[in-house]
């Protein structure tokens, strides 16, 4: 039995389009706390997080898009994770869009930090979102907030300059990659994230490429935050995403990857994020979500006796 607390984080400002604010009010339709709570976890649903008001903030990229709107959720979500991580409790983010992750991941690193243990962060998603303001095509910080978690430069001061505690770039393992941008890949590539693209997948099998990092984090006592954007699965399963790449993750890999993390026992925090209900079909890509943490959580067909297959 794990203590789970949801908190929804209504921010769209940073992706391109909008939607994203209705995303944790799609996770309560469809049932998420019910489906944790069913299988025997002690879920609290804290509502919805508040930005905070920053005022402007001083930056020479005039690209960056609502630069204030992301500041403000992120030094909300900075101190919410941060708060969340020293408590007795599995904390899940209901996004939102990926600019969450500037709060939450760099809340867990500094506290994980504090605590005097490895903090590692496993990002499934087609897209690396590793640009600096500099390397951003779009202006769209939901593209950029592994670099700032990372500490690389030309961010704005958002938490403090430099910030308190930055995630080791190497503690990074991303799974799903199938659209980088040319700066962005230079950046992933001389930082040393353990980078595994969709032809990985397709060569090895998700199995052959998770265990080993998850090896790496259980030998260095280490906390794991999962981060999933919906654009990691497979447009036509999970259609409710404003930056669909074909070539996602099946069903199966996708359920896969969340039945080894649940048996593994190391995910301290998890980011649902990008999940964009105006472009759903029927709820389906919500469900599909729901589903996905349901088997984190332990969902499973069989108790497993033997694991020598
Ligand atoms: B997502 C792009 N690399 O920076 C950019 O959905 C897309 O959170 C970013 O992964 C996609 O704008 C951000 C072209
Ligand atoms: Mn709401
Ligand atoms: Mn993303
Ligand atoms: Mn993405």
């Amino acid at each position: 039995m794990t203590n789970i607390h949801l908190l929804g984080v209504p921010l769209e400002e940073g992706a391109g389009r909008r939607g994203c604010i209705m995303g944790p009010d799609a996770y309560r339709t469809a049932g998420l706390a019910e489906e944790l709570a069913a299988l025997g976890h002690n879920v609290t649903d804290l509502g919805d997080a508040q930005r905070v008001d920053t005022g402007p903030i001083e930056t020479e990229h005039n690209h960056l898009k609502f630069l204030p709107e992301v500041a403000g959720w992120t030094r909300s979500l900075h101190d919410h994770a941060f708060a969340l991580a020293g408590a007795d409790t599995l904390p899940i983010y209901l996004g939102g869009d990926h600019a969450l992750a500037l709060g939450t991941v760099t809340g867990h690193v500094a506290a994980a930090a504090q605590m005097g243990r490895p903090q590692y962060v496993l990002w499934l998603d087609a897209h690396s979102d590793f640009n600096t303001p500099a390397s951003s095509p779009s202006g769209n910080i939901h593209g950029m907030p592994m670099a700032f978690a990372c500490g690389l430069d030309g961010f704005p001061d958002l938490l403090g300059k430099p910030l308190p505690a930055v995630l080791d770039p190497q503690k990074l393992c991303m799974m799903g990659l199938r659209s980088v941008d040319r700066e962005e890949r230079e950046l992933l590539q001389s930082s040393g994230v353990q980078a595994h693209d969709m032809r990985a997948i397709d060569e090895h099998g998700v199995a052959r490429i998770l265990r080993p990092f998850l090896d790496e984090v259980s030998q260095a006592n280490g906390l794991l935050h999962v981060s999933l954007d919906v654009d990691f699965i497979e447009p036509e399963i999970a259609p409710a995403v404003g930056t669909t790449v074909p070539g996602g993750a099946t069903f199966r890999e996708a359920h896969l990857i969340m039945e080894m993390l649940h048996d593994s026992g190391l995910v301290t925090s998890l980011d649902l994020v990008e999940l964009n209900p105006f472009l759903d079909e029927r709820g389906r890509t919500a469900r599909l979500m729901v589903d996905l943490t349901a088997s984190l959580f332990g969902r499973r067909v069989l108790d497993r006796f033997t694991t020598s297959y």
